[in-house]
């Protein structure tokens, strides 16, 4: 008997039907005037962070004009662009939060 297993071709060949979700990358950009520990409260709360992990992050978009705080499904990402965009919108910060394709 054959141990290749079966000659015609079956189900476990054909193209699986669903794809992966894809993901975004969540990004924090820089401007001059949102404080470094406003920003630093926003990624320990929002993306958890350590607070050791949310000031190398806040000091790469500081010193690089941006930086990724984390990536996550489509509803995901936009909820947390949601919920940076208004923290920073009630306490008067210009502080902006935006989502990329990954
Ligand atoms: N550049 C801001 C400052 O000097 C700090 C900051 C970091 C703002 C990261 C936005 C994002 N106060």
């Amino acid at each position: 008997m054959s141990t290749r297993g079966p000659r015609h071709s079956t189900v476990l060949e054909h193209k699986p039907e669903l794809k992966k979700p894809s993901m975004y990358k969540v990004v924090l950009l820089n401007d001059d005037y949102t404080p470094m520990d406003f920003v630093v409260y926003i990624l320990e709360e929002f993306f958890q962070k350590s607070r050791m992990e949310a000031t190398r992050i806040m000091l790469h978009v500081h010193q690089r004009g941006q930086g990724i705080c984390g990536v996550y499904p489509y509803d995901i990402a936009e909820s947390k662009v949601a919920q940076v965009t208004e923290a920073a919108r009630r306490n008067e910060h210009p502080l902006q939060c935006i989502m990329e394709k990954e």
